[in-house]
């Protein structure tokens, strides 16, 4: 049964374009895989016959999906290698924040511990126990930490691989799961090779890298990939590569949401984000002005504000325009919050209200209404059903533009604390 029965306007019956004559946009069937395709290919045939309710239901599934699907990551690797750190920085927090995992001198971590993200807490970190600790022997030890759970794992070394590594990596692989190597502390390495003469931090690198390489190789794994990382300084070395690589390995709907749940540390990872929550928004706004629309007579729209409101905060969150996020942020970069909201023009996720998306919509609303043949081409399958209704081109441009402002601010952070992080590089590790 159908939960929403909004009223057709007439003139969404009216402006379906022939299939020849959308945008290549529109006929999504060659470009997108998996579930995805489906629920765009299921809500095209609702609109297409003309039902609503029918699509704007197909969009709320979907997102509910969304909701939904899980993602389990587990870090593992020796006792001390830095592990919990690891799992910190990508979590987008520092050891000493709240609900960061506790991190130490000595063995601290004795049982696989889980970390939901704070925002996206389908998304869990896995805190695992150091392999051949006296407890955690390698030939039981991912029966022990229950490897079916995870989606993949992350086996770090602090120094050189190992055997365990290896012999770890095998298992993994035989229970056909997917791992990745990260060679962790490089800043503690590099700190150290910086005493002698022509110190090159490109070859101190490559050396490293080389080593682990030559290690797992001679421990039997073909053509291991390596990731030198350091959780002190996330955004530098390999772990923009290592945080794309585990993207381009996802199936479609756990890519999203461990994709805004990344931290905001990089320029690509703040483009993908933006591209990812820019692909949502015609599915928002169809589900904004076909589930319980209201009147706003002042701007002539009918929409769901609420919805509006719960999308303008997750872009908030996603890009870290949150008080969680910039406290995290300030004390890993050495700032002020308040330098760091200095650079930010859009208002935090929690200061989001109905009056804020009623503010973006008059804002959008006094552009005019004439829509560039581009921007039609942009909405995917409701592009030409919605171009002429004035609610759905309202707020689609609402979020798109509230999008593009936030994703800026997030742009504006990242700078500031890259300057500062590269003042910082020129120091010595804490
Ligand atoms: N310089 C530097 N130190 C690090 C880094 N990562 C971790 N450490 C330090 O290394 C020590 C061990 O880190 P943890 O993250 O607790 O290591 P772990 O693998 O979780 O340890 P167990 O839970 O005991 O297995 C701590 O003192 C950390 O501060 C890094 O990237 N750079
Ligand atoms: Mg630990």
């Amino acid at each position: 049964m159908k939960p929403y029965s909004p009223e057709i306007s007439p003139v969404f019956a009216t402006t379906i374009a022939p299939t020849s004559e959308r945008s290549p946009i529109a006929t999504p069937a060659t470009e997108r895989k998996g579930r995805l395709n489906k629920e765009t290919e299921d809500i095209k045939a609702a609109l297409e016959a003309g039902d609503l309710s029918g699509a704007a239901y197909v969009a709320h599934k979907s997102d509910e999906l969304l909701k939904k699907t899980e993602l389990n990551i587990a870090i593992t690797g020796e006792s001390g290698a830095g592990k919990s750190s690891f799992l910190n920085a990508l979590r987008g927090l520092g050891d000493e924040d709240k609900d960061s995992a506790k991190t130490g001198v000595v063995e601290t971590t004795k049982k696989p511990e889980p970390y939901k993200h704070f925002k996206y807490p389908n998304v869990i970190f896995w805190d695992l126990p150091g392999i051949g600790t006296p407890d955690f022997k390698p030939d039981t030890y991912l029966e022990q930490v229950k490897f079916d759970r995870y989606d993949f794992f992350i086996i770090l070394a602090s120094e050189r691989f190992r055997a365990n590594h290896a012999r770890l990596a095998q298992e993994i692989r035989r229970m056909e799961k997917k791992f990745y190597f990260v060679r962790s502390k490089v800043d503690f390495d590099l700190y150290n090779e910086k005493r002698k003469q022509n110190f090159d931090e490109e070859k101190t690198l490559d050396k490293i890298r080389n080593d682990c390489i030559e290690h797992l190789s001679k421990e039997g794994i073909s053509s291991p990939k390596v990731f030198l990382v350091s959780s002190r300084e996330f955004q530098k070395y390999d772990s923009p590569k290592l945080q794309k690589k585990l993207l381009k390995e996802l199936e479609s709907h756990k890519k999203h949401i461990f994709l805004l749940a990344l931290p905001n540390l990089s320029k690509p990872i703040l483009e993908k984000k933006k591209k990812a929550l820019q692909r949502q928004i015609w599915k928002q706004a169809l589900k904004s002005c076909a589930i319980a629309a209201v009147p706003l007579p002042a701007l002539s729209v009918k929409c769901d504000i609420g919805i509006l409101v719960d999308n303008m905060r997750q872009y908030c969150e996603s890009f870290g325009l949150d008080d969680i996020s910039l406290h995290a942020l300030a004390s890993q970069v050495g700032k002020s919050v308040a330098e760091l909201k200095d650079v930010i023009k859009s208002p935090l996720a929690k200061d989001i209200s109905k009056e804020t998306a009623k503010e973006q919509l008059t804002k959008a609303t006094g552009k005019g209404l004439i829509l560039a043949k581009h921007f039609i081409s942009m909405i995917p399958v409701a592009g030409t059903i919605f171009a002429a209704e004035r609610s759905f081109t309202v707020t689609y441009r609402m979020l798109n533009s509230f999008l593009d402002d936030v994703a800026e601010d997030a742009q504006r952070v990242l700078i500031k604390d890259t300057i500062k992080n590269r003042l910082l590089s020129s120091k010595t590790p804490t």
